[in-house]
């Protein structure tokens, strides 16, 4: 796929900088996340997006902070890539009282209203049509916010998918629908589960308007997501992205899977070639945008973060049981 030279792609440099930065904080902190995890002090399941950091960056840098993203199981990135507090992911992946849910959701439930974080849920395809609520309201309550649910391939298998879309197109919410399409469900590859018609056009159908990026390209999926957004609080109704992707890791914990057999090894080792983050940054550098001087200092300053909230997370206190039964402030 062809990419942009980003000197000439109209988008401000902030916004080039914030997307690569972006994807480089969440990629340190799944490291540190996968570094950590083996020492059996992190007791939740936990999903990371290692190879699809682009997906999270580029739509969450189309929205306002008011905005509201509705997220699945694999949930870190869009959480970060909205502004939501690294230290807060990981207390809650210590199980500790200063987690974002207290310590009580662990790594699939990363919530922060403040940030326009609202849900994330392990129940596939679950938040989705709770994201068409949110856009219901935003809508009659004549507020010019969007929400946006992020999900799986495998997501569109439910039918709760397929009934949102429909309602999302009669009732013209300002809803934009994010199929982060890496090509697995579990250890599944998609040509087992489901017709040999691209996700997107099987949506089309629906009367929906869609797009299909290159989900390595944070801007491609930026420049899709700013579109989408931009019709919906135009009140021009929904629309949905299908960003193609790739997961390195293995679909729960911190390994590499391709010794469970499929997927070869090369599949992985190709797809690390084509890295979000490193691509990303050397067509920064490409354009003049991104001096060594500065990507080093952004660097350290990511690095410094990461350890700060994995120290913090360590740190706090576990949650009292008599707490156990209090409402979360989320
Ligand atoms: C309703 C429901 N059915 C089955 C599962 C078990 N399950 C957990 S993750 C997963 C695969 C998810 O694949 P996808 O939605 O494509 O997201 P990915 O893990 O690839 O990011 C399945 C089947 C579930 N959590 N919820």
């Amino acid at each position: 796929m062809s990419e942009k030279d980003l000197k000439d792609c109209g988008v401000a440099r902030e916004t080039l900088v914030t997307l690569y930065s972006r994807m480089l904080l969440i990629r340190r902190l799944e490291e540190k996340i996968a570094e950590l995890y083996p020492r059996q002090e992190m007791r939740c399941p936990t999903h990371l997006s290692i190879g699809q950091e682009a997906v999270a960056a580029g739509v969450c840098s189309a929205l306002e902070k008011d905005d509201t993203v509705f997220l699945n199981h694999r949930c870190h990135a869009a959480y970060i890539a909205k502004g939501g507090d690294i230290r807060k992911v990981m207390a809650e992946l210590y199980g500790k009282k200063t987690g974002c849910t207290k310590g009580r959701g662990g790594s699939m439930h990363l919530v922060d209203p403040d940030v326009g974080v609202i849900g994330a849920s392990a129940i596939l395809a679950g938040t989705i049509p709770i994201a068409c609520g949110a856009a219901m309201s935003y809508k009659r309550k004549k507020i010019k916010r969007v929400a946006v649910c992020f999900f799986g391939d495998a997501a569109i298998e439910e039918g709760t998918f397929f009934e949102s879309v429909n309602l999302a197109l009669v009732w013209q919410l300002p809803v934009l629908f994010v199929c982060e399409n890496n090509g697995l469900s579990t250890c599944t590859p998609l040509a087992k589960r489901q017709v040999p018609v691209p996700i997107h056009e099987r949506v089309k159908a629906f009367g929906m308007p869609v797009a299909a990026v290159d989900g390595n390209d944070a801007l491609a999926v930026y420049e899709a997501a700013r579109d989408a957004v931009a019709r919906a609080r135009k009140g021009k109704g929904p629309s949905f992205i299908e960003a193609s992707t790739y997961r390195w890791l293995e679909h729960v914990g911190p390994n590499f899977d391709w010794s469970l057999g499929y997927r070869s090894k090369e599949e992985v080792e190709d797809a690390m070639r084509r890295c979000p983050v490193k691509t990303f940054e050397e067509r920064l550098a490409a354009a003049g945008i991104l001096t060594g001087g500065q990507k080093t200092m952004l660097r350290d300053e990511i690095s410094e973060r990461v350890e700060d909230a994995a120290r913090f997370g360590k740190e706090s206190a576990f949650p009292d049981p008599h707490e156990l039964l209090e409402a979360t402030d989320g």
